[in-house]
């Protein structure tokens, strides 16, 4: 009798566990089913850098960690957006994106606190970034960009822009002057290199990478981590490493993609947002390749002669710190001075 009442109670057990089992595997089988069979990611570069890398990490993770449910497919070369870069954003909140790995600049049109990052010589090391990221600023900012539709989810890193040409050694501000400088569609950025006497011309890096080869402008602005990657070194010979602007980025999934996942596979992308964020190698450690392997003239400015630069840019700078808001842009600065 009472061996009897143990195996009933067992296969009851047992019962109940094939239940629950059915139950789970309904629900998974359900969400997969009710997943579109593929993911947009955007980026405006190529797969040849850590931008490019970091999107195929997050991908393979993702993919593998879903088991399969969330497959991402990577777009690269701004394929979404024909090319206009400052159009990704609007992308990613209709959800035509579901996904972007991109530089704060090309957000910053539709999100004016990313201007932050362009401020001309607000930030003198990555330690300062640091410390704006994982401080209330950071927190600000990403809370900006949500508000907008769009979910950041992590930030990755992508160095300091420094500035390139054909022509000559800059080392002051007059060395620019009449120079022709391609730099990104972004008021913030040709203000500045205006301001310092230069001609800078707006285009889409899809375009500008035609330009440098066929030398329609004499120079260019965009961090080391791919400066050597599109092989710029071969068309520019002088590079100023002045630090002019840093140029974080974002991973983030536009709000429509996010609401439609499950907590468990949102939880998911939480856990696997440091595939998106170091760069294979720190950028810092790159600019002497450019000097022993590229062959390149680099200029490494003097304290005194960073100073002429940022005299000369301050009007942009107080411009624009208005623009941003007051409130953001003075945290920004007592969190970069400690870091000074
Ligand atoms: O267009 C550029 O210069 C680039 C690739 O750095 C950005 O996307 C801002």
């Amino acid at each position: 009798m009472v061996a009897c009442c143990c195996r009933q109670v067992r296969s009851l057990r047992a019962l109940w566990r094939f239940l629950l089992i059915c139950a789970f595997a309904g629900n998974s089988a359900s969400l997969a089913a009710d997943y579109k069979p593929e993911f947009k990611m955007s980026l405006v570069v190529n797969q040849e850098n850590s931008w490019g890398q970091a999107a195929k990490r997050f991908a393979d993770a993702v993919r593998y960690r879903t088991q399969g449910r969330i497959q991402i497919r990577n777009y690269f070369d701004g394929q979404l957006f024909a090319g206009q870069q400052t159009s990704e954003f609007v992308l990613l909140q209709q959800g035509v994106a579901d996904f972007a790995i991109n530089s704060t600049i090309n957000w910053s049109p539709q999100v004016k606190e990313l201007n932050l990052f362009s401020l001309p010589f607000m930030f003198p090391s990555h330690g300062g970034l640091d410390a704006v990221q994982a401080g209330e600023p950071g927190k600000q900012i990403f809370k900006a960009i949500e508000q907008k539709g769009v979910i950041p989810i992590a930030w990755g890193e992508n160095g300091f822009r420094e500035l390139t040409n054909s022509k000559r050694s800059i080392r002051r501000p007059d060395d620019l002057h009449d120079l022709t400088v391609r730099v990104p569609p972004v008021p913030i950025i040709a203000e500045t290199l205006r301001t310092l006497g230069a001609n800078p011309v707006s285009m889409n890096f899809d375009q500008a990478l035609v330009a440098f080869q066929l030398g329609k402008v004499d120079g260019q602005e965009n961090p080391i981590a791919l400066i050597i990657p599109y092989k710029l070194w071969a068309v520019h010979t002088h590079i100023t490493l002045w630090h002019y602007a840093i140029d974080p980025l974002i991973l983030a999934v536009s709000g429509k993609t996010w609401a439609m996942l499950s907590a468990e596979d949102r939880n998911i992308m939480e856990l696997q947002k440091d595939e998106a964020r170091d760069a294979p190698v720190k950028p810092a450690k790159l600019d002497q390749l450019l000097q022993d392997m590229y062959g390149m003239e680099v200029v490494r400015p003097t304290q005194i002669e960073l100073d002429a630069f940022r005299r000369r840019t301050r009007p942009v700078y107080v411009k624009w710190a208005n623009e941003i808001g007051a409130d953001l842009v003075g945290s920004v600065e007592s969190l970069v001075n400690r870091e000074r």
